[in-house]
Order: C-alpha cells, then structure tokens, then sequence
C-alpha cells in the first residue's frame, strides 16, 4: 500500500515504549507502523526522535480578564507560536465574565477561533457567574458540544466562586463526566496581604511575591480537595506552585480521591528574584501564584518524577511589556495593578525536554506523557496524544542534539519579551504535523490559518480512581436522604 506520508526510521517515543519504525499516514491518520513503508510523500527522520505532537492544555488566548484587558496573541499568533514549540493541539480557556451566558462565550471565542488557528483546539470553559441558568441548562450544552473541563476561580473578586458554587459546579460536572479546574489561592489572604504592603508604600513587582503567601494556596489546595471529596468529583488542581500544595494532591492521589495536578514551567525554571530586578522589569515575571524559591523548584521536580502532576503547561498567559499590557496602569503601577501572566507557550517543551529529559530529571516515556498522553487523556482528546494506528497524526519529530539560544523573535508570538530570553536549551522540535499536515519544518510555518479544526472532547478517564464517598451523602449511612448527585 502507498500511504500519502511515511515518516522514515524515527526512533518512536510513546508514553510507553522507544522503538525504531517507519509510520504510514493515510487521511490524516497513522495507517500502519512497520518496516519500509512505501509513500507518496517521505520524511527522513533517521537519527531523530518521534514523538505524539504536544497538546498544550493551559494558556490564555484572546481571552479579557474580569476588567477588560485583552491577551496579546489570538488564535492565529498563539497557535503558531505553540506549533513551533512542539505543539500540534492546544486547549485555551473560555472565559465568561459576570453577566454573560456561558453559550454566548462558547460562541464568542469560536469567532475568535475560527478561521485562524493552525492547530486543533478545543476550550476549557472558565465558570464565573453560575447562576441557575448555567448550572441547570448551560454548563450541559457546553459539555454537549464537547466542553468538558470547567475552570472556576477562589481568588480575585470579579471571578471567584464562594464554596457552596464550587459545590453545585462540582456536581454539575460531575453527572456529566466533565473535569472540574481549580485555581486554588485563598483570596482574603492576598487581598489583606496586598493592602497591608501597599499601605506601607511596598508597591513595586517584587511585592507581588509576598502578597501570594504559599499558606494562601494550601490553604486553598485543602480545601478544594475537601469539596471535591464531599461529592466524590474530579478535580485537577492548576498551576500548582508550592510543595505544600503539591504534597496535599498527592495524599489525596493516595487515598484513591479523583484528584490531579498541574505545574507549569515557570514554577520549575524562576524564582522570585526574577521579580526583583530593576525598575519595572519584575513586572515581566509576574503570574499568580508567583514565583517561588530554588527549595521549591527542586520539590516541585520530585513531584513531577513521582506523578504527582499529571499535566506540565505553560500557562501562557500574554501581555506585551507596554502600555496595551504590563503597563496599561502606568510606568509607576503598585504590583495590584499590573496584569497577571507571562508568557511561554513556544518554550515549555524545549524547557522541558532540555532541563528534564536532557539532565536525566525524566525519561523519553515521562516528557511524552507530560507532553501529550496525559492531558490527551485526562481532556477527553480520544484520537490525541500517542502513536498508535487509526490515532490522528499529531506528530513532533526532534532533533535531541539541537541546541538554542531562546531569544523573543524566536517565539513567533505577539510578545515584545520573554522571560527565558538567553536560556541555552538542547533538543528541538524540526517538524511538526497535525492530522498528517505539515505545519512547521525546517523552520518555516506550512499551515494557512484556520486549518486547525475545533476537537469536541470527550469525558476524562477516571479508570483506577475508586473515588471518595462521604458518609454523610451516602444513604446508607445518613438515615436514608437521597441527596447524592
Ligand atoms: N490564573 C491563570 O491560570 N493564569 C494567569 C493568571 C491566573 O490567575
Ligand atoms: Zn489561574
Ligand atoms: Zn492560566
């Protein structure tokens, strides 16, 4: 048989195995793997690493926040920026503000998508206004369309949800099968925090490290666990920041509880000392929660070889050094008023593939299930994440030996900096397909905007999580009320 695309003697990495094959491409999906597969069209990938093309589950995408400031890339710039990075499948949030129906997001950010990204891509849905309304009729038509992971909020006053919300939107979610995403930081803890270092004139970047103190996130961790248990619902805790943090998702991974976590590269690679450099320049590294410590960076790393964190992203998060971003408030904002987030969509598996697999943190099968097998898995993408016949061709193909000084130009993003500018990082993505199309080599974009398609997602797979039934909604124990989701 001719396949239409034979990938040559790459060496094949899965999230389980490391092999030398050729693999056929038919229709845009992987047809056959073997021995001198014959095709219209060949790559030569002798001497390099193949792996399932990365799926980049957490970013922001012209997404406003709660007071109107826009991210600087969209879906076209952002899609190709990921795509260089590795990337041939991204998930970038949804956001509904106060107000707005959530099937009035869900349209709004298909118009922003539409027509412009280069990859496949779906959305989390960010929860912020769950009236009735969205609880009973909403929150099921977007999971109808293939939404199934709803992001909600425990801090900032515009978007967060008090714990009686959580609890209905835990258990919407739940009777449908969809994944509920915590941001988890206590949000009286960094309001009282940040007034009181205001008030006593600590305005500039580096406060912002101090105004996120860790107790406000396992604080939050704790108690979003405890929710999540009371109802026996899944729940992946983000952008998990602190040992502490990070030792409460794992207990509760122990337990049996269907709980997982999230860390991202900025967490693993800087520090809070990246917030105290000078003049404004801290304001490039500000993301909440903030940068920690060299202590933290190192626990952090244990956690993601141990598995505790199931998904590693970048959280990008984009707002150009200037005044349509960082310094939209002024060149003399407090840290309350500068934008939230960096960015790193293009980096995070060069990073990771550098400083993991490189400095023997992690092995070839650990970045391909950090990479794409398991948020694949955990977001429902059924044909994604791993090379296996009748899978869509989602490909990355590494150079290992590839090194790379990462400038901002370098990103293909609309940033005006990153925070990793100078890094040297060894390995790269060369080629980059999605469902067998080209859409990076040698360098160079191939994909037209709006060839990446929409991927209705389905349920997470919660196979091996025996869960946690509280006794008191259990009617068994709880004289009998049949009050259980
Ligand atoms: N949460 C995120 O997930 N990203 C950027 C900022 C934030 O609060
Ligand atoms: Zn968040
Ligand atoms: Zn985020």
């Amino acid at each position: 048989m001719m396949f239409d695309l034979v990938i040559k003697d790459g060496t094949i990495v899965t999230a389980s195995d490391t092999y030398i094959a050729d693999i056929g491409i038919a229709e845009g999906q992987i047809a056959a793997l073997g021995r001198d597969l014959s095709g219209h069209d060949q790559i030569d990938a002798g001497g390099k690493l193949v792996l399932p093309g990365g799926i980049e589950a957490h970013c922001h995408i012209a997404q406003e926040s709660a007071t109107g400031g826009m991210t600087s890339d969209d879906y076209r710039s952002g899609s190709i920026s990921a795509a260089f990075g590795g990337n041939s499948c991204f998930v970038p949030f949804a956001a509904q503000h106060r107000g707005m129906g959530v099937t009035e997001t869900l349209d709004l950010y298909d118009s922003r998508a539409q027509g412009n990204s280069v990859i496949d891509y779906g959305y989390h849905l960010i929860v912020a206004d769950p009236t009735e309304k969205v609880l009973t009729e909403e929150l099921p038509a977007a999971f109808a369309r293939g939404v199934t992971s709803f992001k909600v909020f425990m801090t900032y006053d515009l978007m967060r949800v008090d714990d009686r919300q959580f609890l209905d939107i835990l258990t919407v979610a739940r009777s449908h099968g969809a994944l509920t995403m915590v941001h988890a930081e206590n949000s009286g803890m960094i309001s009282w925090m940040s007034d009181r270092l205001v008030a006593a004139g600590h305005t500039t970047p580096r406060y912002h490290a101090p105004s996120h103190p860790a107790l406000a996130e396992s604080e939050a961790v704790n108690r979003a666990i405890a929710l999540a248990k009371l109802v026996d619902a899944p729940l992946l805790i983000v952008h998990v920041s602190t040992p502490e943090g990070a030792a409460l998702v794992s207990q509760a991974r122990m337990e049996g509880a269907k709980i997982f976590g999230e860390t991202c590269a900025q967490y693993l690679f800087l520090t809070r000392d990246d917030l105290d450099r000078p003049g404004m320049e801290g304001a490039k590294f500000m993301c909440s929660p903030p940068l920690r410590d060299v202590p933290t960076q190192e626990a952090l790393w244990r956690h993601l070889q141990a598995g505790t964190f199931s998904i590693f992203s970048s959280d990008h998060a984009p707002y150009r050094f200037d005044e349509t971003g960082k310094l939209s408030n002024g060149p003399t904002a407090t840290f309350k008023q500068i934008a939230n987030g960096m960015p790193g969509i293009g980096l995070r598996l060069p990073l990771l593939f550098s400083e993991g697999v490189g400095k023997g943190r992690i092995t070839l099968q650990q970045f391909a299930a950090l990479s794409a097998t398991n948020a694949a898995r955990l977001y429902g993408l059924e044909k994604k994440g791993s090379i296996a016949i009748g899978m869509d061709a989602d490909i990355a193909i590494w150079d290992p030996t590839e090194s790379r000084t990462v400038t901002a130009e370098d990103q293909h993003d609309n940033m005006d900096y990153t925070p990793f500018d100078g890094w040297r990082v060894t390995g790269w993505p060369i080629t980059v397909l999605s469902r067998g199309q080209r859409v990076i080599d040698g360098g160079k974009l191939l994909a037209e905007p709006g060839q990446g398609q929409y991927v209705a997602r389905a349920k997470t797979d919660l196979t091996g999580y025996p869960g946690h039934r509280a006794v008191e909604l259990d009617p068994n124990t709880n004289f009998g009320a049949e009050i259980a989701p």
